[in-house]
């Protein structure tokens, strides 16, 4: 599962470590190395069918560690342990590896499961927003082009309806229908992504709770991990993952979507979380589109997981053959019950700001 000339290509021995698969994410391998006096690594195979070009994930992330060192240097940004020659990855059989250290005392979980931790989670990506404000961006580039971008997200589901299998196409009919009745959420992401009052940030671009390190006893929040999408975006894309994935009792994966619903405590308890760090950064217009946030991201995931459906299930791994078209319909179920509750949403954002 991992050649020992990987592990050894970072200083250290296979034979002195247990090594498991770890963490229950979609897109790269993770593992875990324990040894001895509790001594933890995690090492990463990174999926260069996502990252086209994974020298883009080390740089960026050079750039933000030299800047936080420089501004913040109490702050706690994982950085990749280099390789005994030096460098930030192994190539090894065509495929880029990474070490990183193992925070000792953490935790993460999968779904939110108090008001707390999605307070502590949001809390965490909001600091390090926060921290990382100002910082050139030129030097960025995207990891992933056009990751959140739903104008070319639109295009590319309009694409799929147009190419898609008949048999597919005819399954997901309504779904699709329903998708496309949603358009002007696309429409009003057009207006604002060029607008200069909702300007770039440096954000995460995947701020699921189980990208997030908790201390193991207390739940409080050590720092965020995961950071191979950390390029320039906007404040909708962090903030409303967050929406997306703490403020429902059940994830994407449900397939019993009579247990979606938005628990309001949740929503008060992340918006809080992030508003308190980000808050005073913010421009009016970004201020305005906070309730979007939620809509934007979870419409965007929906249509991914139906694109994806449509195209031959060629991105996200699935377990049984309509599992992706079931996400999506997670995902739009989700997006009404978010909908249905827009005023008392918005009420608990002024409250926050
Ligand atoms: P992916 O989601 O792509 O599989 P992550 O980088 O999120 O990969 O790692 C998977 C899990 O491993 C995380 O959810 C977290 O629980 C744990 N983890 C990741 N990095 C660290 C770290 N530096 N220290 C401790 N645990 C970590
Ligand atoms: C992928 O790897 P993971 O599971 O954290 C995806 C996210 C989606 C998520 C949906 C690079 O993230 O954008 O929100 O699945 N990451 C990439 O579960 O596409
Ligand atoms: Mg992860």
């Amino acid at each position: 599962m991992v050649n020992a000339e990987i592990v050894s290509a970072f200083g250290l021995n296979a034979a002195d470590y247990e090594i498991k698969k770890f963490g229950s994410g979609h897109i790269n391998n993770t593992f875990l190395l324990s040894g001895q006096q509790d001594q933890k690594y995690i090492l990463q195979r990174i999926n260069t069918y996502v990252f086209k070009e994974p020298g883009i994930i080390a740089r960026n992330l050079r750039l933000a560690a030299d800047f936080l060192a420089k501004h913040h240097p109490d702050y706690l940004f994982i950085t990749p342990i280099p390789t005994v020659t030096g460098e930030e990855m192994f190539f090894f059989n065509e495929e880029y590896w990474r070490m990183i250290p193992f925070i000792p005392n953490s935790t993460s979980v999968d779904q939110a499961d108090t008001p707390k931790q999605a307070y502590e989670a949001a809390r965490e990506f909001g600091k390090m927003a926060r921290l990382l404000h100002g910082i050139d961006l030129h030097e960025f580039k995207a990891s992933i082009p056009n990751f959140h971008n739903l104008t070319l997200r639109y295009s590319a589901f309009q694409e799929a309806i147009r190419t898609a299998k008949e048999e597919r196409k005819n399954f997901a009919e309504e779904l699709i229908e329903q998708c496309l009745r949603y358009s002007d959420i696309a429409i009003t992401f057009e207006s604002l992504k060029t607008d200069p009052e909702f300007g770039d940030r440096l954000m995460h671009h995947d701020t699921k709770i189980n990208n997030v390190l908790l201390n193991k006893d207390t739940f409080e929040g050590i720092c965020v991990c995961d950071l191979d999408t950390l390029m320039p975006g906007k404040i909708i894309s962090d903030l409303g993952d967050m929406v997306r994935t703490y403020v429902s009792p059940v994830s994407e994966e449900e397939r019993d979507f009579s247990q979606i619903s938005i628990r309001e405590d949740y929503y008060e308890a992340l918006m809080k979380g992030y508003l308190s760090e980000v808050g005073s950064t913010l421009s009016q217009t970004e201020k305005d589109h906070l309730f979007y946030a939620g809509k934007f991201m979870i419409y965007m995931q929906g249509i991914r997981f139906l694109t994806d459906y449509l195209n031959g299930d060629v991105y996200y791994p699935i377990k049984y053959p309509e599992h992706n078209y079931n996400r999506a319909k997670n995902q739009l179920v989700l997006l009404e019950k978010l909908l249905e509750k827009e005023p008392k949403l918005q009420a608990v954002i002024d409250s926050c700001l």
